[in-house]
């Protein structure tokens, strides 16, 4: 039996996740989250109460959250892109930028857009400049930390490269990437290459309308 993702191609942690499957070529069953679809939608939220996506299905097992989905792909579904490294302090590195994708760059860009959708009343503008401050702080370190890089940890391909792709896809969208920041414009358009994220990105396209502050024509 192949493992079934529950998935939206326009979300980030999604495309995240995605991007390790089509580096690999690993089958999987696509199950689109997707309101007109609520046998689906009842499935993966009896699966994961939390609501947030991607999960993976494999048998019975539920596996939530994006890095551990990959680290369990890499366990058990492994493919010819070694993901997270054999040598476990090449590993380290790995998942110390992974979460630094996670923690620095997604979540304060989420808390940009969540915000943005709120009722004009309930919204928190201090915690608006907050997430600011911070996608700023992040890219300057980024900027350093790719100076002289093609990926963000090692000499290949990686999780952290997984999360990077979509992640800096939105920021940017989200909170500008300032020119000065040239190491990492040139790593998002990197990663746009890179013809597993380009895919996803691809599988994203028709629902670009839906980005809540409104996304720009380009990418
Ligand atoms: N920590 C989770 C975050 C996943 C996440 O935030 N997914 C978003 C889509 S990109 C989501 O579920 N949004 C639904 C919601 O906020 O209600 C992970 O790493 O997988």
């Amino acid at each position: 039996m192949k493992p079934v993702l529950y998935a939206h191609p326009f979300s980030s942690y999604c495309q995240k996740a995605l991007t390790a499957l089509y580096e690999n070529g690993t089958d999987f069953e696509y199950r689109v989250l997707d309101h007109t679809r609520p046998d689906v939608m009842a499935e993966f939220e009896a699966r994961w109460p939390i609501k947030r996506f991607p999960i993976l299905l494999d048998g019975e097992r539920t596996i939530v959250e994006a890095t551990i989905v990959i680290e369990y792909l890499a366990l058990h579904y492994p493919g010819p892109v070694k993901l997270i490294p054999d040598d476990p302090d090449a590993a380290i590195e790995v998942r110390m930028l992974d979460r630094f994708f996670d923690n620095y760059i997604s979540t304060p860009q989420q808390r940009i857009v969540f915000n943005a959708i709120r009722k004009e009343e309930d919204r928190d503008p201090h915690g608006d400049k907050e997430a600011r401050a911070m996608l700023e702080r992040a890219y300057a370190w980024l900027d350093r930390h790719m100076e002289g890089r093609q990926w963000v940890a090692g000499e290949t391909f990686s999780l952290a490269d997984c999360g990077a792709g979509p992640f800096l896809f939105y920021a940017d969208w989200t909170h500008a990437i300032d020119p000065a920041f040239r190491n990492v414009r040139a790593y998002r358009e990197r990663l746009l290459a890179r013809p597993a994220f380009a895919r996803a990105v691809d599988e994203g396209r028709p629902f670009r309308k839906f980005f809540p502050l409104g996304a720009p024509d380009r990418d």
